[in-house]
């Protein structure tokens, strides 16, 4: 298409939303919290399929003739029709993406048939931050599809192109919203006082690019750099491996045999900086467990963290940690403890592992739903890691980036448990984020992925796009730090 019948199908396109309320001006507040002089909502197109049709039209135009795709992928909901068209009037295959993953039947993330290594590109209807393309891309990639460009109806311009290329996504839209009040201003639709205050808000939000709580999160030191901060020989090990291995993901192995976990180690090994256990529910445990896990840890050059999650007083938890059938001391690198009974408990629990080197973390916040664990608690928890820094290497946390200070101390490390590659829970309180959110926008240091990857068909494959995004998302994060 030349650049003029481009812009005239452009100014076309502008007139029909106008025409129809897609386009409105007045006081809106948006999903990012601010308030917006115009909102734009193109919901209402499924009503009126001939404009359906040349917004689609236009935007497959809109593509550049060098762009590679396979199949397309809409962003649900809204872009789901214009994607179903684009496949239509195109006949390039289109592949969906669930919102929610369904724990009966199938359990897909994407539906549709595709070759995992082909390239999807992304049709969305509006970007504001780019959060929306991202949690599209990220089940999409961690399918093997390939996804490097998104096009869009409508930029609004507010940070999401430079968010989605610090993804490696390229955005293509057909206009902005500056062009599209251009227009209308031209054609005499709106008022020069609205044009002027539509022009003062993007003005104003040009650099709405990451949330609030992602800066608080974008604290300045690499791991690198923080494993020189670490007063205990593990925690410092730990980011040391995570900066070798290029990885922030720790495997939450809950199999159903010890002789699965060995299994399950030796093969995500490669991907993982830490392996997570609950060795209480093998029915298989033998006292040789510990030496066997601890020669794959060797193998692969990962930490052991035993989630025992001790919660009893001081003098109980040093028999528990020490004795017993799992002698838990002799094997894992790391333990954690619920701080309900006070700062007791790290005192029984350090007095054990202080001398062996090993480390503790302590769960100041908790991923399920209705759980207690916040406020104050969350606060006291943090103080008494100052309190304890030579044992302490860190918190289970779930958003570090919201607690007073942030994240704070760099010397302590965050991990998050319930993540996945889509935001939704299981049928018992579990809750999900997805890693970007949780590494860039919450704050936290290390994904703890179970499900999502034991109950993959290759868990091996699933946990290294678990590894990439839990990578590209701390990148990300690194670059923003510099700004
Ligand atoms: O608050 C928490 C703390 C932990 S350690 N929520 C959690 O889910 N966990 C653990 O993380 C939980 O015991 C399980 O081993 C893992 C999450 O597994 P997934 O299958 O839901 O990813």
């Amino acid at each position: 298409m030349t650049s003029s019948a481009a812009s005239s199908s452009m100014e076309s396109l502008i007139l029909k939303l106008h025409e129809i309320s897609a386009v409105k001006f007045g006081t809106f507040k948006l999903k990012s919290g601010i308030t917006s002089p115009i909102y734009i909502d193109l919901r209402l197109i499924v009503s009126y399929p001939t404009l359906l049709r040349e917004i689609s039209q236009t935007l497959v135009s809109t593509i550049p003739s060098t762009t590679h795709y396979d199949v397309i992928c809409g962003v649900p909901y809204t872009a789901l029709p214009i994607a179903t068209t684009v496949s239509v009037t195109t006949a390039v295959p289109m592949v969906m993406r669930r919102k929610e993953i369904k724990d009966y039947g199938t359990s897909k993330a994407i539906e549709g048939s595709f070759n995992p290594d082909q390239t999807c590109l992304i049709i969305e209807d509006l970007v504001t931050s780019g959060t929306s393309v991202l949690e599209t891309a990220a089940p999409l990639r961690a399918a093997g599809l390939k996804v490097a460009d998104a096009v869009v109806l409508i930029d609004r311009e507010q940070g999401g192109r430079e968010n989605l290329a610090e993804n490696g996504i390229t955005l293509h839209s057909l206009m902005n919203l500056r062009e599209v009040v251009g227009v209308l201003r031209e054609k005499g639709k709106v008022s020069e006082e609205t044009e002027a205050t539509v022009l003062r808000f993007l003005e104003e939000n040009s650099k709405v690019s990451v949330p609030e709580k992602a800066k608080v999160a974008a604290r300045v030191s690499s791991y690198g750099e923080r494993a020189k901060l670490a007063k205990n020989p593990t925690g410092k090990r730990l980011f040391e491996v995570m900066v070798e291995k290029q990885s922030n993901l720790c495997l939450a192995a809950d199999v159903g045999t010890a002789a699965e976990l060995l299994d399950i180690a030796e093969k995500v090994g490669p991907e993982i900086c830490l392996l997570k256990t609950h060795v209480d529910i093998f029915p298989d445990f033998t006292p040789d467990f510990g030496s066997k896990l601890r020669s794959i840890a060797e193998k692969h050059n990962f930490l052991i963290f035993e989630d025992r999650k001790f919660a009893d007083i001081g003098n109980t938890v040093t028999m528990q940690y020490e004795g017993g059938i799992f002698r838990i001391l002799d094997w894992a690198d790391i333990v954690n403890a619920h701080i309900i009974s006070g700062p007791g408990i790290v005192d029984g629990l350090k007095l054990k592992g202080l001398p062996r080197g090993r480390g503790l973390l302590l769960l100041a916040e908790m991923s399920s739903s209705g759980n207690l664990a916040k406020g104050d608690y969350t606060a006291a928890a943090a103080k008494i890691a100052e309190d304890h820094s030579d044992f302490v290497i860190g918190f289970i946390s779930v958003n570090p980036a919201s607690w007073q200070g942030g994240p704070g101390n760099p010397a302590f490390i965050h991990a998050t448990p319930g993540v996945q590659m889509v935001t939704g829970g299981d049928a018992l309180g579990q809750q999900y984020n997805t890693p970007y959110s949780v590494i860039h926008d919450r704050g936290s240091d290390i994904i703890i992925v179970g499900r999502g990857i034991i109950k993959a068909k290759n868990p091996a494959e699933v946990a290294h796009e678990y590894r990439l995004q839990g990578w590209d998302a701390y990148m990300a994060k690194c670059k923003t730090d510099s700004i």
